[in-house]
């Protein structure tokens, strides 16, 4: 986006701060040293065809440059996108935290978010099975505040020093480095069967919550209980949750797995597309409050990262609103290099004892410093903070600040003492939590029930969520070689659902295990993707097939009704160009129905038109193209002669209008035949806002 298209909204501190580093292409080129160069193509060399001279600092520059040009990609979250908008409270919080951004309603302080994929490499695919970050970089006046969370409330494992040894058995397998950004293989499901407070964390990974639609439909979590602290010194545990404005919504796996070809960059392609359209994602924070006094009330240890206050005991309060408006100008530059850490915390947010938040606390500031290449990478525009920047911190590589005056120690008397100590009212204040105790290696008794909760999500999804699951684990466990791993998996699951775990087991080939415990049935529809999201069609794309002798004025209708409401429509054709209508006119397409596929879409409609429906029925891409949006469950449309194309596709046999008829709904199939194609719209509009029609009996589909 150019300058002057940039949402008037966005001109904020940081946008102001950036200002300063940005470099537009313009003029002559230079050398880096800013020499003037009329030839970059050759090399200068002794003759046309001698050696090279190492006399062209040019030619040295340049290729030394360029070898220079990588640095390591981020140990876990390799692969991310981000964008920027601003985060502004609803109403103060100073009862429960003094941090200023979150008393003032009518501040916007600035954010970068990024999301990100965890096992795979930079370049590796979007849409795989995997958790996502969810990491916010809020730019207050009182310094940068992150909240590096995920998508997914809780977490693996529940002691840091146990990170590395999970980290290593989900990455690739260290012999043959296979496979890339995938849970399906030996060595994580061997942690997992030994290292059972993995099991609920596993069920959610196994649940449709890894295959988001999105990132602006995804749901976001601190995962740890934090601590706020108001002005009195006062402490109140804190669970932090994103809800985004879309609803949270899922792809299904067969879906993933094709995209992962068709477009890698899914994931980041709608992100970055939607604000360049200038539809901006929105997500509410809220928070589960606990008071201290509280601490002990609940049958999990608060501190356990592998455990959610279920909503149902304590309700999520909405406390204020984000919005990304702004992409990057870099990718590198912004997205690459920003750093987050747990560590950066402003007064009125602290810490808990929750031992993987702790272990955070070291790791983040760790890994910069080689990542970033040393200790100055809070210079990098990205992460400089807004708030101003006072300490005795000198030198070091890539050091961009030019220190003046004789002093770089506290306390001094030459430089009139500065900078000296802040007041304690103004200054980061640890929360006092009086701690006692014996040093000891040893977990918690109260870390120990690893089943409760993964057995309450389960019972919390519909039953459709529940078959996803449960093809999950199949497939997963289908492709672990070690007989042994697959059967441990089992017994945890059989701790977890008795039912779940037959089911499991009999697709995977080992033995039923015997029933040990029975399924407390409690559950907490809060964790099922189900319902109570908002119907909207908002930013939905919908693609509509054509042909020569499509009736234009089908497509045409629709596009503004679905234009209305905010959802776009590509119409697709036989090539790029344009087709003839059934009125002679011409017929502009927006892409070729070869360049892209029913997996990039939330729904396909197929228009009338006699000679279209003959031509689509008779193209193979058209016909798959509609049986895959049916297997994905995905809302499909047709009118008049478009019915034919749905009659010839491999549908199982479905109810469709006959001449006359009023619009008919099967499995989400929504057909009309009669003089008005308008009749379908809001039938149509409505199962889009549903996202997707789970109810379909898809098995006998060969898509
Ligand atoms: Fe991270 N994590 N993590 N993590 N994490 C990193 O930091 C780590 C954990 C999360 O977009 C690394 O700069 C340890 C939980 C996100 O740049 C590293 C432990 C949650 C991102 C690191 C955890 C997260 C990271 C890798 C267990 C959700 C990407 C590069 C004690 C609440 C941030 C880097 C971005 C990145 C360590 C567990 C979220 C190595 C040791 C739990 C979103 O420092």
């Amino acid at each position: 986006m150019s300058e002057t298209q940039r949402d008037p909204g966005t001109n904020d501190e940081k946008d102001q701060q950036l200002a300063q580093h940005r470099i537009d292409a313009t003029g002559e080129l230079t050398t880096s040293t800013g020499t003037r160069v009329d030839d970059t193509d050759n090399s200068l060399s002794a003759g046309g065809r001698g050696p090279t001279l190492m006399e062209d600092f040019h030619f040295r520059e340049k290729m030394t440059h360029f070898d220079h040009e990588r640095i390591p990609e981020r140990v876990v979250h390799a692969r991310g996108a981000g964008a920027y908008g601003y985060f502004q409270v609803y109403e103060s919080l100073s009862r429960y935290t003094r941090a200023h951004f979150l008393n003032d309603p009518s501040l916007r302080t600035p954010v970068f978010v990024r999301f990100s994929t965890v096992a795979g490499s930079r370049g590796s695919a979007d849409t795989v099975r995997d958790v996502r970050g969810f990491a916010t970089k809020f730019y207050t006046r009182e310094g940068n505040y992150d909240l590096v969370g995920n998508n997914i409330p809780v977490f693996f494992i529940q002691d840091g020093i146990k990170f590395p040894d999970f980290v290593h058995s989900v990455k690739p397998e260290p012999h043959n480095e296979i496979p890339q950004a995938q849970s399906a293989h030996d060595t994580l499901w061997d942690f997992v069967q030994l290292q059972p407070e993995t099991m609920h964390m596993m069920m959610w990974v196994m649940s449709d919550r890894a295959l988001p639609r999105s990132y602006r439909m995804m749901q976001g979590f601190g995962v740890h209980t934090f601590r706020f602290v108001n002005a009195d010194g006062e402490g109140t545990f804190v669970k932090f949750h994103w809800k985004p404005r879309l609803g949270t919504h899922s792809l299904v796996w067969d879906e993933t797995q094709k995209i992962g070809g068709k477009d890698p960059d899914y994931n980041r392609r709608d992100l970055w597309d939607a604000i360049e359209r200038g539809q901006y994602p929105e997500w509410e924070l809220g928070v589960q409050i606990v008071p201290e006094s509280d601490e002990h009330r609940f049958d999990f240890d608060l501190l356990d990262p592998t455990k959610v206050i279920p909503e149902e005991e304590v309700p999520v309060t909405p406390i204020g609103k984000m919005v990304l408006n702004r992409n990057p100008d870099n990718f590198f530059a912004e997205t690459e290099q920003i750093a987050f850490h747990t560590a950066n915390v402003v007064p009125g947010i602290d810490f808990t004892n929750d031992p993987l938040l702790q272990a955070r606390n070291f790791s983040y500031l760790d890994t910069q410093l080689i990542r970033l290449g040393g200790p100055n990478f809070q210079q990098l525009p990205v992460n400089r903070p807004v708030a101003e920047v006072q300490d005795n911190q000198r030198d070091g590589y890539g050091q961009h600040y030019v220190h003046r005056g004789q002093t770089s120690y506290f306390k001094n008397s030459l430089a009139g003492g500065c900078p000296y100590l802040a007041d304690a009212d103004r200054a980061y204040q640890h929360y006092q939590e009086r701690v006692d105790g014996a040093k000891i290696r040893h977990r918690s008794e109260s870390f120990q029930d690893h089943y409760t909760q993964a057995t309450l999500f389960y019972n919390s999804l519909a039953p459709w969520e529940q078959e996803h699951l449960a093809a999950a684990f199949q497939f997963e466990l289908g492709k672990v070689g070690h007989h042994h791993v697959r059967e441990g998996v089992v017994e945890h699951l059989n701790q977890v659902d008795h039912d779940l775990a037959v089911k499991v087991a009999t697709g995977i080939g080992v033995r039923s295990p015997e029933q040990v415990t029975t399924n407390h049935g409690r559950s907490s529809p809060a964790l099922s993707q189900a319902a109570g999201f908002p119907e909207t069609v908002y930013s939905r794309q919908v693609a509509v097939l054509v042909a020569d002798g499509v009736h234009a004025a089908d497509v045409t209708s629709l596009r503004s009704a679905l234009a209305e409401r905010g959802a776009l429509t590509d119409v697709l054709g036989p090539r790029d160009g344009s087709v003839r209508a059934d009125d002679g006119s011409s017929f502009e397409v927006d892409r070729a129905m070869s360049t892209v596929a029913s997996v990039l879409y939330d729904a396909v409609v197929v228009p009338g038109g006699a000679d279209n429906a003959a031509k689509l029925s008779a193209d193979g891409l058209a016909l798959n193209f509609v049986a895959e949006a049916f297997k994905h469950n995905k809302p499909i449309a047709a009118m008049n002669d478009g019915v034919d194309v749905l009659e010839k596709a491999p549908l199982p046999g479905l109810q469709m209008a006959k001449p006359g008829n009023d619009v008919q709904v099967d499995q989400g199939v929504i057909t009309h035949r009669g003089p008005n194609g308008e009749a379908l719209h809001q039938t149509f509009i409505e199962a889009l806002a549903r996202h997707r029609v789970w109810e379909r009996e898809v098995a006998t589909v060969p898509a």
